[in-house]
């Protein structure tokens, strides 16, 4: 027989395919949708790093295929944003061009891996028949009332003239100019997410997804309990009403702080603080939200004025600081630094008095060091609540405010609305026309896709406003309502507008009347199965769960959640665990690797390096071993196919011990076990097949059907050459038979010195070691003395001699 050449078959089956794909909806089998995060197409290519999803998620695939399923695994681009646009403004090349041109390199290289996908379902976010839809969906939310304007603080880079996203803000400075950022008012389109805050909250108990994004979901969307309470200012009509999920607390509240940009805020102060309060509410109003919460130093300035407990009639100072943000809970808090870490710091910073209300066994701490954070202990300095255990004060605390009438009980959220416009040219054009008379209308539905006109130059304007502002003839437009003369809307949408709702238009791709009829939607959706990064753990798995959400409640769609399982793959690292980076310097090409090996030993590979859901370290030369062990069972299947081997009951043993081992790995997706486990079986067969000369058929046959979704090339090759006619995916998936996969079991006497006291059934091939053990457990209590000697004959004897 010829030895293995990887680049004849693997170019050989690569043609088959092309004309008789092996994944075809018959109609009658169930669907299984099995969907990678799809990539941004970026210029650079692809590395070994990036291979691992598409890998795992083809795998997969096949997997799903040879267990009956028709699958859907379609692939697409998330092609507009920032990379594509600053290529424009430095190249001067229209972003669609370059664009389409990185879609067709990377599309030519994930070819390379040889995944099902189904080109026919292609998408690309940029494309206005699939954008008309993105901004259709925006239409309908506006419509619903959950898209509206508002006037909104962003980041602002004076020098550079231009809102900037927080990621572009590096140490409070604008990346690209290291001006200090300021706040700038805007006029911005937001999307009303947190109307779903808590669908999108208890929702996620329906979902198969890694516990580890479900609590970052839960956490971003930080729902909370808690009580409002009102603190009256003194000498004044006013109440400061503060947020508090620990209104157990109050006796300890000592001060209150007060976001700067509260409404209060200026008032409050008395005239010999009125200076250092307007100083202090503008250096904060330069700062960020993320610096405000990082800064370690806190900062803050006294107002003059103070307010009154309302449980216990203290009089509690008031301070602003900036740790207090503006846009969550009532923008004040009252302060109470013996149990919060925050308000400590400020208390020791500013000699605020502290007031310890709950500890642990009732003891006191002389002189706290840290805040007492425990949820529990018992209430000490709290008047009428004293001894009470704090856990159980805490639950019940905000029903008593409320019944006291100093307050109300109620919840919060961290989660805030959606901004969703970008003073970007490369982006889904707002479709909204802003007319003097009738408002904000929305472009006729039959008017969609309101597509991106040519602009001459991609840079930002510098006032605000988008590079579509400057052209008039697009902007001025009439109104679709009065036709009178109006204006366009000259925002686009941010880069998550089409990743949100892309894997429901694979199903119907090129369906020009709608998003995806809802046959289709029935049939093929939701997704089974999502494979990409962690990365995207909260952003765009929030916003698809938000967007399919509405879907279903205008009835696009019949399900609200968009995927039912999701797996987050490791990544792939250079030297050291330093991330593949072209700037690193320590990208890995697949191309010399498929070239020398060969696809297939690549495929393996990926997988062998580590547990796909963790990180792994590259290092070429172990792809060494995956291709011997594919030589390996080469040769073994040439070599067993000359002769007509019968199989023995080993050969059938091992068969189904190596059907349950690699199902079961493969199902729990431990994708590297798999392949180690494939290793083993080879071994245990080739050391088999020098007793016999061979391995049987059937055998030989089921390994290749386990091995194909791993190697499909080779898979298809060695399937042909032990007979198959068809391809090796249309075979079936094989199943274990529990009976024959046991052990032959022999009977074994037990003895003590000789005399036969027990029988035990152990496999014939048991170990001296663990026979005897096996042995000793049936006869413990017939031992006297101590045991001088153990004997065993194998498969016929266990004797224990005491003294
Ligand atoms: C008194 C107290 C005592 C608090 C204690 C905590 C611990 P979450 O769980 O995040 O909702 N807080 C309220 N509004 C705030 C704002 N706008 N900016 C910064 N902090 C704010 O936390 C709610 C707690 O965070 C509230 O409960 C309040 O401090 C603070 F031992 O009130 B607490
Ligand atoms: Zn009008």
């Amino acid at each position: 027989a010829t030895s293995y050449n990887h680049s004849a078959i693997e170019k050989k089956w690569r043609e088959n395919w092309a004309e008789a794909p092996i994944n075809i909806n018959d109609g009658k089998k169930p669907k299984y949708y099995c969907l990678d995060m799809f990539p941004y197409p970026s210029g650079s290519g692809l590395h070994v790093g990036h291979w691992r999803g598409y890998v795992i998620s083809d795998v997969w695939s096949r997997y799903q295929i040879l267990k009956g399923h028709y699958v859907i695994h379609p692939m697409g681009w998330d092609a507009f944003g920032l990379p594509a646009e600053n290529y424009a403004i430095k190249m001067g090349v229209h972003p669609a061009k370059s664009t389409a041109e990185n879609v067709s390199n990377i599309k030519r290289q994930i070819n390379e891996i040889a995944a099902v996908y189904d080109w026919d379902m292609e998408v690309n976010t940029t494309d206005p028949k699939f954008y008309k839809w993105t901004q259709w969906i925006f239409v309908q939310m506006f419509k619903k009332g959950l898209a509206y304007e508002k006037e909104f603080p962003i980041n602002w880079c004076p020098s550079c003239k231009t809102g900037l996203a927080n990621e572009e803000v590096v140490n409070g400075c604008c990346e690209r100019c290291a001006t200090p950022v300021t706040k700038k008012n805007l006029r911005q389109w937001m999307l009303k997410i947190t109307a779903y805050a808590d669908r999108l909250l208890d929702d996620l108990d329906k979902l198969d997804w890694p516990d580890k994004v479900k609590k970052m979901q839960t956490d971003w969307i930080g729902k909370s309990y808690g009580a409002e309470i009102d603190f009256k200012v003194e000498g004044r009509d006013e109440a400061i009403t503060v947020y508090t999920t620990r209104p157990d607390t109050l006796f300890g509240a000592t001060f209150m702080v007060l976001a700067p940009e509260h409404g209060l805020a200026t008032s409050l102060a008395t005239p010999e603080n009125k200076e250092a309060v307007e100083a202090y509410i503008y250096d904060s109003s330069m700062k960020s939200n993320v610096d405000r919460l990082q800064d370690k130093e806190k900062t803050g300035v006294f107002t003059g004025s103070y307010a009154t407990n309302p449980l216990n009639g203290a009089k509690v100072p008031i301070w602003l600081s900036d740790y207090v943000l503006a846009d969550y809970g009532t923008g004040a808090i009252m302060c109470v630094p013996a149990h919060d870490d925050r308000d400590f710091d400020f208390a020791k910073k500013y000699n605020v008095p502290i007031i310890q209300v709950i500890a642990k066994d009732g003891k006191e701490i002389e002189n706290m060091t840290e805040a007492y954070t425990d949820a529990s202990g018992i209430m000490i300095n709290s008047g009428e609540w004293n001894g009470m255990e704090s856990s159980v004060l805490k639950k019940e605390a905000p029903a008593m405010i409320e019944e006291r009438g100093l307050g109300k009980k109620t919840e919060n959220f961290k989660l805030r609305d959606w901004v969703f416009s970008r003073q970007r040219y490369w982006g889904e054009p707002i479709p909204i026309i802003h007319c003097p008379h009738c408002g904000n209308v929305p472009v006729p539905e039959d008017q969609l896709p309101l597509t991106l006109p040519e602009v001459e130059t991609y840079q930002p304007t510098g006032t605000g406003e988008s590079p579509l502002a400057d052209i008039e003839e697009w902007v001025n437009t009439t109104c679709p309502q009065c036709g009178g003369a109006a204006k366009r809307e000259t925002n686009t949408m941010p880069q998550w507008a089409g990743s949100s709702w892309y894997f429901l238009r694979y199903v119907d791709s090129h369906n020009d009347n709608e998003l995806v009829s809802r046959e289709k939607a029935d049939k093929f959706l939701p997704v089974d199965m999502y494979i990409g990064g962690v990365e995207h753990a909260v952003l765009h798995l929030l916003y698809s769960r938000f967007y399919t959400k509405f879907l279903n409640d205008i009835g696009v769609v019949d399900f609200d959640e968009p995927f039912v399982k999701l797996f987050n793959q490791g990544m792939i690292t250079g030297k050291n665990g330093i991330k593949m980076s072209k700037s690193k310097g320590n990208v890995v090409s697949p191309d010399e690797l498929v070239r020398d090996y060969g696809c297939d030993s690549l495929r393996m590979y990926e997988l062998f390096v580590g547990p796909p859901d963790l990180d792994a370290e590259w290092d070429d030369r172990g792809i060494e071993g995956v291709s011997r062990f594919l030589n390996r069972f080469w040769n073994l299947v040439a070599e067993s196919s000359k002769k007509d081997i019968e199989p023995t009951r080993d050969m059938i043993r091992l068969r189904n011990k190596m059907i349950f081992d690699i199902d079961q790995r493969f199902n729990q997706f431990n994708l590297n076990t798999v392949i180690s486990g494939f290793m083993e079986y080879n071994n245990k067969f080739i050391e088999l097949s020098k007793k016999t000369g061979g391995i049987d058929k059937e055998t030989l046959k089921t390994f290749v059907v386990l091995l194909a979704p791993f190697a499909p090339h080779i898979g298809e090759e060695l399937w042909n050459q032990l007979g198959g006619t068809d391809s090796v995916f249309h075979d079936q998936w094989p199943m274990c038979d529990q009976e024959a996969m046991k052990d032959d079991e022999v009977e074994i006497a037990v003895q003590v010195n000789g005399k036969t006291k027990a029988v035990v059934k152990l496999p014939a091939d048991v170990s001296k070691e663990d026979a005897i053990l096996a042995g000793k457990e049936m006869i413990l209590d017939k031992i006297t003395g101590t045991i001088v000697k153990e004997i065993y004959v194998p498969g016929r004897i266990i004797n224990v001699v005491c003294k």
